[in-house]
């Protein structure tokens, strides 16, 4: 039984700040298990890097709509790589394809449900779509529209005890409410990654080194 659980928010390439966090948190391999909220690639300077780590390091991970992406890309025959990362993926498809496919769309424990986006109101994950799953930040009563300013965010909808934690809603940054925490604090952005650990629910936070990519 390891001593700490630590779930770590979208960290889109920025492999330095990662290193960084878990030398903050004194990670341990023997003791602390690791949960990844998605969204590990892209937009920032390390993708691949950052996938290979998170692989060679066996670290668990729930999905992100990047990875999403890139799953429903590579099933497609006529995939023609764009981007650097991309053609490195390419070179092992069969292995990134196996891997990106055991991905959960959620991790349940006893004192939380990980997921990278959010919920459904009303439904639990593992009757809810991948796509809303890894996509919802704002709820339109359908379903429909994931992102419309107008709309109330997911979490508003959301009365049970059961903490969910969640990423990609950087512009959003840190929240903390009892029962839901957001931890997408922008790092690829210029901001900071951040780490929810387990048993304490302390926050711990590394700032980025630059700013990677603008915000829309
Ligand atoms: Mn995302």
């Amino acid at each position: 039984m390891k001593k700490r659980t630590i779930i770590i928010g979208d960290i889109h390439g920025c492999l330095d700040e990662l290193h960084l966090l878990l030398e903050k948190i004194q990670y341990k391999k023997e003791q602390d298990r690791i949960i990844l909220l998605g969204d590990v690639i892209r937009k920032g300077p390390h993708s691949y890097a950052t996938l290979q780590f998170v692989k060679k390091s066996e670290f668990e991970m729930v999905i992100g709509n990047h990875e999403y992406w890139l799953l429903n890309r590579l099933k497609q025959d006529d995939f023609k790589p764009f981007s650097n990362f991309e053609y490195k993926i390419m070179q092992n498809k069969t292995d990134w394809l196996t891997w990106l496919y055991q991905l959960p769309t959620y991790i349940e424990t006893h004192d939380f449900i990980a997921v990278h986006a959010g919920l459904q109101p009303g439904l639990h994950p593992k009757d809810t779509e991948t796509r809303i799953l890894t996509n919802i930040r704002t709820w339109d009563g359908q379903g429909v529209n994931l992102h419309r300013a107008s709309d109330p965010a997911w979490f508003d909808f959301y009365e049970e005890n059961k903490l969910i934690v969640f990423g990609h809603w950087a512009a959003r940054g840190l929240i903390e409410r009892p029962n839901v925490i957001g931890l997408d604090s922008g790092c690829v952005y210029g901001y900071a990654l951040s780490a929810l650990i387990f048993p304490s629910r302390e926050i711990a936070q590394v700032l980025a080194k630059k700013q990677y990519a603008r915000i829309r």
